[in-house]
């Protein structure tokens, strides 16, 4: 597809291209299809550890493209974004160069695998912020457009003074003891398990909703599974094993009560071992004036209920956000068709690119990111010590 040449180009280096860099690659392509963007992305380069596959994901994912080694990328006049779809420990390392080499940076979420690194990217961001870098963590289902009706609804008072936010992530690809070893289940490689890779969404999402923070946790960690078989050539999120054991060294489960920063309390439950949960991303919000509910298996609908209806006549509403008044939604097809999984992550890029355009910092920013780290970080400590009430530092 060629582009608006009267649009400036924004140079777009992606490092790894597994099932993120997939979704991600979409977005970098069909953002400037459907939103008027004031960037107009150029797919340059897609980095990856082997030739052959990068080669490959270049070709499949639309990359002009590929290379081995991403710091040869950062050396490259041309790129002025680069888009970190690696696993966890690789972030720090990839973004803090990428930030001091002058390119903005998009890193997938958790934003590191401990603290201090989460530390390090925030600090490197926000000098890098003085000299007009940005750096932006993909907390991509804030884009949800149910999501963000949730926050606006929230924000305008339509359930009054949240009182209780009830977040829970659920999967099963994990459930059956003979699935497949992933790096998603290796500490070294996640920092953490269940929490990390899917609790870190549902934190970011109760303080998005809200517009609270966490200010104190009480954390359960679990591990069901200690070793499982080694994945084949398909993948450990499809379900595919080769020879040989690998062992799990992270949480399976993590269940967790907190305190909001505007007076909530709030319960968490992050687990990949809920049978015939597949995505169930669930958010309700109980205010002192109604109820907003959430989930991901239905991700067109938000539920509202107003506590000043006519009792007669009271009940959840069923809102199929599919209308052009809706976040996001205009930009797409005619009212009432629906989206999907992938939207979230072209609304990531829109946002972003907007950000870039208009010289300001997109959000979620790193620190926003060090902030969730900081909640996952504590939860931990929690559950080491009897799930001992834990403070969040600020
Ligand atoms: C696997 O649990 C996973 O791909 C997460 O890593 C993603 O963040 C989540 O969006 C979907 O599930």
């Amino acid at each position: 597809m060629g582009s608006d040449e009267r649009i400036p180009q924004l140079g777009v280096a992606m490092v790894g291209h597994s099932f993120m860099g997939a979704a991600h690659s979409q977005a970098w392509a069909n953002a400037p299809r459907f939103f008027d963007l004031p960037l107009h992305p150029r797919m340059l380069v897609v980095a990856g550890r082997r030739p052959e596959a990068a080669a490959a994901a270049a070709r499949k994912l639309g990359w002009e493209e590929s290379e081995t080694d991403w710091r040869k990328v950062l050396l490259r006049d041309d790129v002025d974004l680069v888009d970190v779809c690696t696993p966890g420990d690789t972030h720090c390392d990839i973004a803090v160069a990428a930030l001091e080499a002058g390119k903005h940076v998009l890193c997938e979420k958790p934003l590191a695998n401990s603290v201090a690194e989460a530390e390090l990217m925030a600090a490197t961001a926000e000098r890098a912020a003085a000299r007009g870098v940005r750096a932006m963590v993909g907390f991509t289902y804030r884009r949800v457009p149910a999501i963000a009706l949730m926050r606006e609804l929230v924000a305008e008072g339509r359930v009054g003074t949240v009182r209780q936010v009830r977040a829970q992530y659920l999967q099963d690809w994990i459930a059956d003891e003979d699935a497949p070893m992933s790096w998603r289940l290796e500490k070294d490689k996640a920092g953490s398990g269940a929490l990390g890779d899917i609790g870190a969404h549902v934190v970011d999402l109760a303080q998005f909703v809200t517009g609270e923070r966490i200010t104190g946790v009480s954390g359960l960690l679990e591990t069901f599974v200690d070793e499982r078989p080694l994945p084949g050539e398909a993948g450990a999120l499809r379900g595919s094993a080769g020879e040989g054991r690998g062992k799990v060294t992270v949480d399976d489960a993590a269940l967790f009560t907190a305190r909001l920063s505007g007076g909530a309390v709030a319960s968490f439950e992050a687990t990949r071992f809920a049978y015939g949960r597949k995505n169930a991303i669930r958010l309700e919000v109980n205010g002192s004036a109604g109820s907003l509910a959430f989930d991901f298996e239905d991700m067109n609908v938000l539920h509202y209920y107003d506590a000043t209806d006519d009792p007669r006549i009271a009940g959840f509403r069923r809102i199929y956000v599919t209308e052009p008044q809706h976040p996001y939604v205009g930009s797409w097809w005619p009212a009432g068709h629906g989206l999907g999984y992938e939207h979230g992550f072209v609304h990531q890029v829109v946002d972003l690119l907007r950000a870039l355009g208009e010289d300001r910092q997109p959000e979620p920013s790193f620190a926003d990111g060090l902030q969730v780290q900081r909640v996952l970080d504590a939860v931990e400590r929690s559950s080491t010590a009897g799930s001992q009430w834990t403070e969040v530092p600020a």
